[in-house]
Parts: structure tokens; sequence; C-alpha cells
């Protein structure tokens, strides 16, 4: 059985959002991944940002590939769009889809072995491309569907529940996302909730390519000792590098932070990204910087948390393609065959 219906019944009194929805809205099927499982804490935190952010879900599509991370939309969004692609291969479809019909939100759920093994050259194109999408990794360093192999985000070092030690140079998804061209990029860990809130609304807000990798660990098979994305040696190594909260315009704006600890960004959607910076230092707008910050902390063995890198003005592949607005279902058929004279125009441009 991979789903349980959830009972239809639920608290008369529980709290709604403008839409009138509540957050028995956004959920799903009850999930029936083993209980721990980081991947659940994330499905709850992507409710309470769709919740919190007012959505209509039936505005948004959630694609994923396979594993134990790409069965979890099953769990929440109960009433959007859903595509379970073949491993490794939900960044093309998603980018199809997308191409077919911009006025969706697109949420790319994948595992670091659907994206970073076997799914590496769909992601790279994907974010490169700048589809307009919000794409989060699930990040536990091994397959967990398949009974706990190495992934090619594993540690080189690290330990197997079976005691078999990693040889192998591991894939840092959010350096190669900041490389590829990503224009937002952040990386959260499963076990906290005030800092992936905030960052999901913020890339579901972003316009283009925002990549989120989670460290999600798995119960099963990378939780002990020796493993480097277990719950325990993520919080002893967290570095979180800011705070953020997405306000949007509609409500009133009561930020209580110092004046010089806040950096705001205002997104295309309008929307107002906060960034209370608990470090100086760290600029997010700059993705030299951003590269350079995530290396040297990962010297010291420490993981970076928060939003990492932020272009507001970026772009998407819609504005690169020239695509139309409308959706192509909803073309007619004097748009969709223009007929001989605007082939032949089309002709002769290639001449
Ligand atoms: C083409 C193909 N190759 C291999 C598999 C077997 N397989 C299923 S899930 C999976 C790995 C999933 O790992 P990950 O994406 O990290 O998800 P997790 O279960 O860890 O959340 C593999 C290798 C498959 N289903 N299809
Ligand atoms: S095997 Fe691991 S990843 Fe899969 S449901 Fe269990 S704890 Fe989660
Ligand atoms: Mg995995």
């Amino acid at each position: 059985m991979t789903f349980i219906a959830k009972p239809k019944l639920h608290h008369p009194n529980l709290p709604t959002n403008r839409l009138g929805f509540t957050h028995r809205d956004y959920e799903g099927s009850v999930s029936t991944l083993c209980a721990g499982c980081g991947h659940d804490s994330i499905s709850a935190a992507i409710i309470q940002a769709c919740f919190e952010l007012d959505l209509e879900p039936h505005r948004i599509a959630k694609l994923s590939g396979i594993g134990c991370s790409s069965k979890t939309p099953t769990y929440f969004l109960g009433a959007s769009h859903g595509f379970n692609t073949v491993h490794g291969r939900m960044p093309s479809v998603l980018t199809g889809a997308s191409l077919a019909n911009r006025e969706l939100i697109y949420l790319g759920v994948s595992g670091d072995g659907d994206s970073a093994s076997i799914g590496l050259g769909q992601y790279a194109h994907a974010i490169r491309r700048g589809v307009n999408m919000v794409y989060i990794v699930e990040n536990n360093g091994v397959y967990g569907l398949t009974k706990g192999q190495f992934s090619a985000t594993a540690d080189r070092g690290s330990k197997s529940k079976k005691g078999a030690i990693n040889h192998d140079t591991p894939i840092d998804m959010v350096g190669l996302a900041l490389l590829l061209g990503a224009t937002f990029v952040g990386r959260s860990f499963s076990g906290d909730k005030d800092q992936l809130v905030p960052l999901i609304k913020a890339g579901l807000a972003h316009k283009g390519a925002a990549f989120i990798d989670c460290i999600s660990p798995c119960v099963q098979f990378n939780n002990h000792n020796g493993s480097t994305k277990s719950f325990d040696y993520v919080r002893e190594h967290n570095e979180a590098v800011n705070r953020l909260d997405v306000i949007s315009p509609r409500d009133e704006i009561t930020v209580d932070y110092a004046p010089g600890q806040t950096v705001k960004v205002q997104q295309h959607d309008g929307s107002v990204l906060s960034l209370h910076k608990l470090n100086d230092l760290y600029n997010p707008s700059s993705r030299a910087q951003a590269l350079g910050y995530l290396q040297a902390r990962q010297a010291r063995g420490q993981v970076v948390t928060g939003l990492l890198y932020v272009d507001p003005n970026a772009g998407d592949l819609h504005d690169a393609v020239g695509s139309v607005d409308t959706p192509l279902n909803q073309l007619g058929e004097a748009e969709l065959v223009p007929g001989q004279a605007a082939l032949e125009r089309i002709n002769a441009g290639l001449r």
C-alpha cells in the first residue's frame, strides 16, 4: 500500500487563511514513511508555507521522481496537480509542463539519489535554464528506498549503517546550484521548521530557478554514529548564515529587527524578503562570496544553512525563449496554425 486516505473529520474551528482554507486543505494522504523520517517534516513545512502564502491548491503542480523523498508529494497538497516521473527525470518533465502552462506554480521534490546520482544531468539543465520553480532535494546521503546504499552526496569518510566507508568525493548540491546559475539558493535542515518554512515561502515567491537543499536524516539507514547526515551531526555542525521572513505586502508590516541587521529584497510578485543577518560579513547577493563562504565553512566541517544567494531581479526560461503568456491548451486554432504566410516567413528567416 502506498498511501492511506485521511479521515474527513476535523475540528470545526481550524484556523483559515485568506482564501478560507484550513491546513487540512493543503494536506495529502497519511504518510507511510518510517516514523521519524526527515522527509515527513519537509512535507509539513511545504504544507505550512502554502497555507501561509494563501496559495490556491489547484494552481500548484508538484512533480517528483522515484525514492522515499519522491513519494512525499502524495502526503501533501492533495488537491494540487501531481506527476511522479521515472527515476531522475523530474526536471525535464517539470520544464515541459512549465513551458506548456506558465500559470501554475511548480514545485519539484526530489532525493539526493534522484537528483545527484541518476538525475544529475537533468538537475543541471533545469537549473541553468532558469526554469521558474522551487526545486527541493530531500538530502539524506543514501538511497533510502532501496535499502541505504551511499548516494552521490554522501560525505567522504562517512560510515554506512553496515560499517562501510564512503571513499568517493561528495557532490555538494548547493555549490553546484550556485555554479549552474540558480538565482535562489538555500539550504536547511528538516528538523528546523523555523528556518525551512520561510525559505520555502521565499523560494515560491521567487521568479526563476529556486533551489533548496534540505538535509533530511534517514532514520533507517543514515542516523547512526559516523553518518554526516544524521540529526546529531547536523545539529552539532550547523552554521546558520541568516534568518529570514517573507512578508506579504497585503499584511501590515511590523518588523522589529534592529536597524542595520536587516536586508529587504523585493520579489517579482511584490512580496518582500527580509533577511536578518547573524553574520554581518555575509552578503546573500554575491554568488562568488556565497561559494567562497560555503567552501571555507566546509573546510571547518560546518554545514552552512540559510539563504545563501538570491538575485531578486532574475529572469526565467520564459523570458529567455519569449514564450506566450497563454497556456498552450487555451490557444485557439488561429494561434496554433498561423498559415502558409507565417511558415514562409519562418523559413525565410532560417535561410
Ligand atoms: C531507472 C531506475 N533505476 C534505479 C531504480 C531503483 N531506485 C529506486 S529509488 C532509488 C534511489 C532513491 O534515492 P533518493 O532519491 O536519495 O531517495 P530516498 O529514498 O533516499 O529519499 C533507486 C536507485 C529505479 N526505480 N529506476
Ligand atoms: S527508509 Fe529512510 S528515507 Fe525512506 S522512509 Fe524510511 S527513514 Fe525515510
Ligand atoms: Mg536519499
